[in-house]
């Protein structure tokens, strides 16, 4: 296992029993659906079978808490339980103060929403000051950074087998 540095490690985790749920905002949709693609082909590359990964939307980041939560409960109703989410959305600062608002909101009850339904809930969230910075960081500008859908990808498969939750 090489360290590669802070928080990158090569370590492969098996994540062909899992079943994990993306739940997506549609707001910035190009960079959405690049951010979605990124984390399916990281949960795919891990093993994930492309029938346990479910993929859900919401209209906006701020609904991403409670769309998780409401998404969590109906898998498990149907006796599919999800054994982490993955929610994705992108904020964009605009000239009012609704981005700080939601940030602060989203970021906070998606936080909790780890303690409180007891399986990984990923940080999927872009929060960004420019659409490019958005694009860079979902890996539409060639050289310039990569695609975080594939961190999110790979952290709810570790989350959800390193510790047996
Ligand atoms: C987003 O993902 N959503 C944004 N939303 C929508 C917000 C939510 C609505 C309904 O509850 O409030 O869906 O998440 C926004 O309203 C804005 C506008 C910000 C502004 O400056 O007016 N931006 C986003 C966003 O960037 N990303």
């Amino acid at each position: 296992m090489a360290v590669k540095g802070i928080g990158q490690v090569d370590k492969k985790y098996d994540g062909s029993n899992l079943r994990i749920g993306i739940l997506h905002a549609r707001w910035n949709k190009k960079i959405i659906d690049s951010l979605v693609s990124g984390a399916i082909q990281k949960l795919i590359e891990l093993g994930v079978k492309e029938s346990n990964i479910i993929i859900e939307s919401v209209p906006g980041s701020f609904e991403l808490p409670f769309g998780s939560k409401l998404f969590f409960e109906k898998q498990q109703k149907k006796q599919q339980p999800l054994d982490a989410i993955i929610p994705i959305g992108v904020l964009i600062k605009g000239s009012t103060m609704h981005f700080e608002y939601i940030c602060e909101s989203t970021t906070q009850q998606l936080m909790k929403l780890n303690f409180d339904l007891n399986i990984p809930v990923i940080f999927g969230v872009l929060t960004c000051l420019t659409e490019e910075q958005a694009e860079a960081r979902a890996g539409l500008i060639e050289g310039k950074m990569h695609n975080h859908g594939e961190d999110w990808g790979a952290a709810a498969v570790e989350m959800a087998t390193k510790f047996g939750v």
